[in-house]
């Protein structure tokens, strides 16, 4: 078996690489484990929509019956958003869940490296995994992070929420040379807000420069990610003291009740969802959708070369 034996491509999908259309990637744990149903199969539908909307090709990342789908049917992505015991799948997990032919969301790490087998360069999503506040101890930090160290595929997400460490996330994606690059700001956007307290390592403000800055990475052969983060439509933004309170809260809870490894990020992103009467899933709906738009606008870009 090779790598191409795990994956099966929608026709769609493989038609637009085939004739060099711009496509992009989506992933599935957003799906399974960051939303409840049916707002979650809704949001990935309308997401793939405006994908379309503006001039690409989606294409939903997940993992079933013992292989790698890119591109996913409507009836797939209702069996994600409502199916229970569906597997949170990161890099370490995908030999596990593909193995055992078990359900399977992949998280960002897992998308990028599905997206890269397939050849596809530009993903959206919500927000990354990164460095945990009190990831001295823990030594919690996603394996997202190391995979954008490695994988060509360039991320488009609303920055890094603020349950993680935002300026220990940036102090490692420098290590790992991975280039941040804030659309349209100056400073680094935290998912619900767009302010953070950080200043963006870099910032650009057209498809066009992002775009040409993926072309002299990948040219230069420096392998890795970039992270274009693009900051909450202002109509949605939620106040960041106010998100700070239920993200304590949050974290409290979850050491509480020892919430530990790949549970911790779904524990409070459940969490902040239920204690903010459903304004933090607005926003991270309306979020989600405006970085499929820039995402498409980048993939349009890239592909006029
Ligand atoms: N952060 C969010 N929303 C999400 C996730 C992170 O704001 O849905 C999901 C993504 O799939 C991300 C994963 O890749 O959680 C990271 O999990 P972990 O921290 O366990 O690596
Ligand atoms: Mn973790």
């Amino acid at each position: 078996m090779t790598k191409n034996d795990f994956l099966v491509i929608h026709p769609e999908v493989q038609h637009a690489l085939d004739n060099n259309l711009p496509v992009v990637a989506l992933e599935s744990t957003i799906i399974s484990h960051g939303m409840p149903w049916p707002q979650n199969a809704a949001t990935a539908k309308e997401v793939e929509a405006v994908v379309r909307q503006y001039g690409a090709i989606p294409a939903t990342i997940a993992i079933r019956e013992g292989k790698c789908f890119v591109g996913l049917s409507d009836a797939d992505i209702d069996f994600f958003g409502q199916t229970q015991g569906v597997w949170k799948v990161s890099l370490r997990d995908m030999p596990f869940v593909i193995a055992q032919k078990l359900p399977g969301a992949t998280t960002v790490a897992a998308t990028m490296r599905i997206a890269a087998m397939a050849g596809i360069k530009i993903f959206a999503t919500g927000g990354i995994g990164g460095v945990h506040r009190g990831a001295q101890d823990t030594m919690d930090i996603s394996a997202d992070l190391t995979e954008m160290g490695t994988t060509n595929v360039a991320i488009v997400a609303a920055g890094v929420k603020s349950i993680l460490d935002i300026g220990l996330t940036l102090e490692y994606m420098e290590t790992l040379g991975v280039p941040v690059v804030t659309y349209g700001q100056e400073e680094f956007p935290s998912f619900y807000s767009s302010k953070s307290g950080y200043k963006s390592p870099l910032r650009l403000d057209s498809p066009q420069d992002i775009a040409n800055l993926l072309r002299a990475k990948w040219g230069l052969e420096i392998n890795g990610s970039v992270l274009i983060a693009n900051p909450v439509p202002a109509a949605f933004e939620m106040d960041q003291q106010a998100i700070e309170q239920h993200i304590l809260e949050a974290l409290a809870a979850a050491d509480k009740q020892h919430i530990k490894g790949k549970e911790v990020t779904p524990f409070i992103l459940k969490f902040i969802s239920e204690n903010t009467k459903g304004e933090s899933l607005e926003a991270n709906i309306a979020l989600i959708k405006n970085n499929a738009k820039v995402a498409a606008e980048i993939a349009c870009q890239f592909m006029k070369s």
